[in-house]
């Protein structure tokens, strides 16, 4: 190592390239929403004409979407890239790495079945790092002795696989997913041996675990075992039952070794308690018992927290986090890192755009561009101190090199076990800070999103580090209407934070630049978008058949800058959706899925904070099931929209659907009986908004009238869609 190298970074930041053009777009489409916003003031209809209020809204949800426009400019403005050297890590630190504590977060069995989790748990303890500072926690929230039962077989089944791993460098270190992608060696007839008697052990634990699931209960002989199963011996169900504490693998003892005689990393199952007479706080009170647990086990300083579903591709990831943190000159003040979600299933052109390309491509890198990335609630990397509540301080430096062992207990796992329980208890976090200022927050369904900000406020960095090996991948939605359920959740939360005292432009007024405070609100407004667009899809297509006009004629000079807008803003979002590796299908296909979650999941999440904010309502939680029925999945691979369920918000979709074709209809009626030509005719632009909806709702009239399949619109909604759309007609007419 030549001297010079110690002087260098173990991490850079530079600027993204090309920003010419997009400041160009910016400018451009700026100057064309003013000229926009002049031709609505100069020709406001008078008094006694019709059109008057429907002017008014259209120049109202232009004046929304102006503003909001003008919010994702500003979280696109400067992004920044990340770049780690693990090389240098390595040389600097191998003898002085710190401890890392993983949390993976489970809920329910059903949902998120036993063997996916397990997976997910493998991957991670095989990640290349020394095993005797890493530390696996299970936190399930279910309190199902399945799950338990799973990780004791993938504790033994982690005495081969991680040796395995590391003699022949194996990735991804999921088992499932490596043999379900790897070939089997040729040549070698030693590693070919190892491979196959792996593949076969893994083979056998999984249908011994997909069995016992099946069964749904644990068999006598196994539940003999391990004594950790009589603890459900006391459990009534799963919302009441007292805390379960297994230590599968301690870390620390002698004798758990693999097959090869190297160490294994400490494996964790906990069940915090549950009372009814408690509130749980979801997955927030889960990390939480999880923090205070994992200090008395083994009190890394830095803690990872995945989703059951979201399993690691890349064991090399904890090395490019450390880089971070561990960089002498900017490393002490890092709170948190995040990396991107990526999805594994997602189908060729992304049905339900569940990929998420843009915002882990565009909008975290420009958010890390304006002070630090959000927290997004999985495959994050935080500093054990500034997650616990501590402020950012030049003067009291925590050294992450000295920080192994001197804060943890030395004793045995069943002593911990029996002394760590209280920390999981239902009556712990009373009267103390918990949930509020020390841990994660509570009291929103984004409990996320409030966490990193509340980190941010108290002085630290966040990073934002999009590796070109996706380092985690999970799974995205498979149905229409999971889709639209999950997109409800988060916009009702982040609506919810914006109109609490934890709004970023209050709460974090004079802690965190403005610009930071900023880039928050594209997700918080995501809910109340839903009015705007609402209008602008139903109320100048009604117009159209009541003979309202509500554009500039195209013989006008006024059309240019509507139709600059347009073409322009949507020819953006195509560049940047293909530049962030999507299909021309798929951007089409996004386009759709933005119309249907703007007017029925946001919809939803605003009318639900109303209520809220009137005290009608509870807080209530869905989570998105993980496995599909199998023809279900054949129809996802194919490509067909998944409707099949007799949802509101299916029939808000058929209703302005419907609505659309009618209008279409009526309107052009009115053109052919007018005898005008296109050009003169001030109806042109509202029919060709409302072909264009027409055509983007393809999918829904086919799943309304053609479809014969189990995934067409049910009945109830066709017959209740096509009384509303036709009733609204009827009133626009007369
Ligand atoms: C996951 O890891 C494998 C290597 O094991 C790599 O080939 C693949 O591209 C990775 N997936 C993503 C989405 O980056
Ligand atoms: C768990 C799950 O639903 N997996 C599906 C992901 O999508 C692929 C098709 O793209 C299916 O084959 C899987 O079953």
């Amino acid at each position: 190592m030549g001297n010079n190298d110690e002087h260098l970074p173990l991490f850079t930041t530079t600027p993204a390239k090309a920003r010419i053009p997009f400041k160009f777009y910016a400018l451009s489409t700026f100057v064309g929403i003013c000229l926009i916003f002049v031709y609505r003031l100069r020709y406001i209809p008078a008094k006694e004409e019709a059109g008057r209020w429907a002017w008014m809204g259209m120049f109202l949800s232009e004046l929304w979407f102006c503003l909001y426009w003008f919010i994702t400019m500003i979280i696109r403005w400067n992004p920044i890239n990340r770049c780690a050297f693990k090389d240098r890590l390595s040389l600097r630190y191998e003898k002085a790495l710190p401890g890392i504590d993983i949390f993976v977060c489970t809920a329910d069995p059903v949902i998120e079945p036993p063997a996916l989790v397990i997976n997910t748990v493998l991957s991670v303890m095989a990640y290349d790092y020394p095993p005797q500072k890493l530390a696996v926690y299970l936190s399930d929230d279910g309190c199902s002795d399945l799950t338990f039962y799973a990780m004791l077989e993938a504790s033994r089944f982690a005495k081969t696989w991680l040796p395995f791993c590391k003699k022949f460098k194996v990735e991804p270190r999921s088992p499932e997913d490596y043999f379900l992608t790897a070939a089997e060696p040729q040549g070698d007839p030693v590693m070919a041996n190892d491979w196959s008697s792996v593949k076969k052990a893994y083979e056998n634990m999984k249908q011994r675990i997909e069995r016992v699931t099946k069964l749904g209960q644990i068999p006598e002989e196994i539940r003999k075992e391990h004594k950790g199963f009589s603890e459900w011996n006391l459990v009534a169900n799963r919302r009441d039952h007292q805390t379960i504490l297994q230590i599968i693998i301690d870390g620390k003892d002698p004798a758990a070794l693999d097959m090869e005689g190297q160490s294994l990393p400490t494996l964790v199952y906990l069940a915090r308690e549950k009372r009814p007479q408690y509130h749980h706080n979801f997955k927030a009170g889960a990390m939480n018992a999880l923090i205070r647990v994992s200090s008395r086990i083994s009190n890394g300083p830095i803690i990872l927290n995945l989703d059951c579903d979201m399993y690691s591709n890349d064991s090399g990831t904890v090395r490019d986090a450390l880089c971070f943190f561990m960089d002498e000159e900017k490393g002490h003040q890092v709170g948190y890192v995040q990396f991107p979600h990526t999805f594994e299933n997602i189908s060729k052109n992304d049905l339900y755009s569940g990929s998420l390309n843009v915002i882990m491509k565009v909008d975290l890198p420009g958010q890390d561009g304006n002070g630090g990335p959000y927290y997004i609630g999985s495959a994050c990397f935080h500093r054990r101190e500034s997650l616990c509540g501590k402020k950012y301080s030049e003067e009291c430096k925590t050294d992450l090199k000295v920080w192994n062992d001197i804060k943890v207990a030395e004793s045995t796992a069943s002593v911990l076990e029996d002394t760590c329980k209280i920390l999981a208890s239902c009556t712990y976090e009373e009267k103390t800070l918990w949930g509020k200022e020390v841990g994660l927050k509570y009291g929103c369904p984004v409990e996320d999103i409030i966490t990193g900000l509340a980190v941010q406020c108290r002085g630290w960095r966040s990073i934002y580090f999009n590796p070109e090996r996706k380092p985690f991948l999970g799974l995205a939605p498979t149905t229409l209407l999971q889709t639209l359920v999950q997109h409800k959740r988060w916009s009702e939360g982040d609506f919810q934070v914006f109109l609490s005292r934890n709004n970023p432009l209050v709460s974090g007024y004079k802690k965190i630049p403005l610009k930071l405070r900023l880039s928050y609100c594209p997700y918080l407004l995501w809910a109340p978008n839903c009015l705007a667009t609402l209008y602008y899809v139903a109320v100048p297509s009604l117009c159209l058949l009541r003979g309202i006009p509500l554009f500039p004629k195209i013989s006008s000079a006024w059309v240019l800058p509507f139709v600059f807008v347009m073409i322009v803003h949507r020819a953006y979002s195509l560049g940047e959706f293909i530049w962030c590796g999507g299909t021309f299908q798929g951007w089409w296909n996004e386009q759709r899925i933005w119309l249907f979650k703007r007017t029925s999941s946001y919809f939803f999440a605003f009318f639900d904070n109303v209520l809220k904010l009137l005290g009608l309502t509870d807080l209530a939680f869905a989570i998105t099931e993980k496995v599909a029925e199998s023809d279900v999945s054949q129809r996802y691979e194919q490509e067909i929209m998944e409707f099949g369920a007799s949802s509101p918000m299916f029939t808000i979709i058929a209703t302005l659907a419907l609505l659309n074709a009618f209008c279409f209809v009526g309107g052009m009626k009115r053109v052919v009986m007018d005898m005008q030509t296109w050009f003169s005719n001030p109806f042109t632009l509202q029919i060709l908004l409302c072909a264009l909806l027409v055509i983007i709702n393809l999918p829904v009239y086919q799943g309304l009238f053609l479809r014969k399949d189990k995934g067409r619109m049910p009945t109830s909604v066709t017959y209740r869609s096509l009384m509303f759309a036709g009733l609204a007609c009827a009133l626009a007419r007369y």
